[in-house]
């Protein structure tokens, strides 16, 4: 069986989850179904980043004392895990930079490269900037301001352990321009290319206790901890065995996907490969950075006051539509703004009108012409004018599945479904069953409300990966009894799967229409 092992990156517990963190996990969640109905053996990885200045300073905000900082992450991390499970988000394994073979790991390996010379000791003179947890080199700095958040940076002179990045660029270089999937989208890849035509310093990988002593210990020096994104990147290894278990460790390694935000692009791309290299590993196959979610123009940020909660709209529009919104509205990739007022529109005209009116409808007719029972193809179903194209679109939709998934055109596939759904609306009013009835032509409404069945039945499983709940509550109002998850891609492109005289069970609707 093919392996797809996938990751999102590990939050930082300094707060709560927002609608950013969210698409990441709906992103990876999609894509992981996705390869389970593909018959792979998916491990899909997320977790927490606990360590560091930015945690240690959150836990005191809050009235804890240094060395109480577990209790405070503790809390935290239970606020990810809740909304993982609200949200559909089915993960094979959750990994906290606090788990006891995690550190082992990162000891591990931090000895390893300490012996082997990779790593000094040297006088730290530069920023650090505490919200990115990121060192900048005074020619980086933007006049004591982060070149990334803008924020103040804090003037650093301390002794501290040193990895020799500069010695792996490149080696670095000649792997992005000679492996095409490896930093995508495109425009990304150039853009770390941009960034590595500069000399690469190498990076500072401590922090003194002296200063700040939330971390992992340094191994060889006890008066030091490791900074938080040695310690946060090793996860995607230390997660699946490293070193502990070497057999699982290889059964998943590489990474198929790192899924992450624009926002940590250089860690993944430019730390990450080297940190690898230097151990003798082979990088990941392809770190997708996508774009951000921003409100009025701005990037959402517990510090400005406009994050937007994720449990309040879940409640208002439902798990489905949240879903939906941020796959279907934004090109996986690009920059996208967040409204209210545009969620509710999508809501309305796709998932109302469109989705849930066409279920409606069609149950409604099998419930009013045939007893609520699939009724029994006679004949062939082109006898209906329209429905062999609706078959046509309806099945190829595995292919357009399996051409867009593994590219995460979520967006583009998405509108390939709907393009299913409003042909199958189109065919209702084209071919106007209800005159059918009145006219008596019993096999061609039987053959009509079949093809919209079958279209439906189609339809809910390729919108499986996107709202799971949608797709199980549509697979039991046509009355299939089979388990969704264990339904298969090739389910999709079969014709005629649903069973004559089956009961149908029309419920309330799924998508009832907001009014504004
Ligand atoms: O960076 N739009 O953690 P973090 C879209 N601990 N995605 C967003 C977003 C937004 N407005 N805001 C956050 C860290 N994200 C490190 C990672 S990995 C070894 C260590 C998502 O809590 C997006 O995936 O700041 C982004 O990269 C991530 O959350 C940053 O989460």
């Amino acid at each position: 069986m093919s392996k797809f092992y996938i990751t999102t990156p590990l939050y930082y517990v300094n707060s709560k989850p927002h609608i950013g963190h969210s698409y990441t996990n709906i992103a990876v969640d999609a894509l992981s179904r996705f390869y389970r109905m593909k018959g792979y053996d998916v491990f899909f990885m997320t977790g927490t980043d606990e360590h560091g200045e930015k945690i240690e300073r959150a836990a005191l905000a809050k009235g804890l004392k240094e060395g109480e900082e577990k209790k405070f992450v503790d809390e935290i991390v239970l606020t990810f895990k809740n909304l993982w499970h609200k949200i559909d988000v089915q993960y094979d394994y959750f990994i906290r930079t606090t788990d006891d073979y995690h550190i082992k790991s990162v000891q591990v390996i931090l000895d390893k490269l300490y012996k082997e010379g990779n790593i000094y000791k040297k006088i730290y003179k530069g920023w650090f900037c505490t919200p990115c947890e990121t060192f900048w080199s005074d020619a980086q700095s933007d006049d004591g301001l982060c070149p990334d958040c803008k924020r103040q940076l804090e003037k650093l002179d301390e002794e501290n352990y040193f990895f020799k990045m500069s010695e792996y660029q490149n080696w670095l270089i000649d792997h992005v321009n000679s492996n095409p999937a490896f930093i995508k989208p495109d425009f990304r890849k150039n853009e770390v290319l941009g960034f590595l035509k500069e000399p690469l310093l190498d990076l500072c990988i401590s922090r003194p206790k002296s200063r700040m002593s939330w971390g992992i210990e340094i191994p060889f020096d006890k008066n030091f901890v490791t900074y938080v994104w040695f310690d946060a990147l090793i996860n995607y290894i230390s997660g699946i065995g490293y070193p502990h278990d070497m057999a699982r460790f290889k059964k998943y390694w590489p990474a198929d996907f790192h899924i992450i935000g624009k926002d940590i692009l250089r860690h993944h791309a430019v730390y990450w490969p080297v940190m690898l290299h230097a151990l003798g590993i082979e990088p990941p196959n392809t770190i997708f950075a996508h774009g951000w979610w921003v409100v009025k123009g701005e990037k959402m940020s517990k510090s400005k006051g406009n994050v937007i909660e994720p449990l309040k709209l879940i409640e208002d529009y439902g798990i489905d539509a949240y879903r939906y919104f941020l796959l279907r509205e934004v090109s996986f990739g690009l920059d996208g703004t967040f409204s209210e007022e545009t969620l509710i529109l999508r809501y309305n005209s796709d998932l109302a009108n469109d989705l849930g009116n066409l279920l409606n409808r069609t149950l409604t007719m099998v419930e009013k012409y045939f007893e609520g029972k699939v009724p029994e193809v006679k004949g062939q179903s082109s006898n209906v004018k329209g429905a062999e194209e609706l078959k046509t679109k309806a099945i190829s939709l595995a292919e357009e599945l399996n051409d867009a998934m593994p590219q995460l055109d979520f967006a583009g596939v998405l509108s390939k479904i709907w393009d299913v759904i409003n042909t199958a609306n189109k065919l209702i009013e084209d071919s106007k069953p209800w005159a059918l009835s009145k006219e008596k032509k019993a096999d061609e409404l039987a053959s009509l409300l079949y093809s919209l069945l079958e279209a439906l039945r189609i339809i809910s499983l390729s919108i499986y990966p996107f709202m799971p709940s949608a797709s199980r509550s549509i697979m039991a109002q046509l009355g299939i009894k089979e388990d969704t998850e264990k339904m298969k891609l090739a389910d999709i492109k079969v014709w005629g799967r649903l069973k004559t005289a089956a009961k149908v069970n029309k419920s309330k609707p799924l998508f009832p229409r907001i009014e504004t």
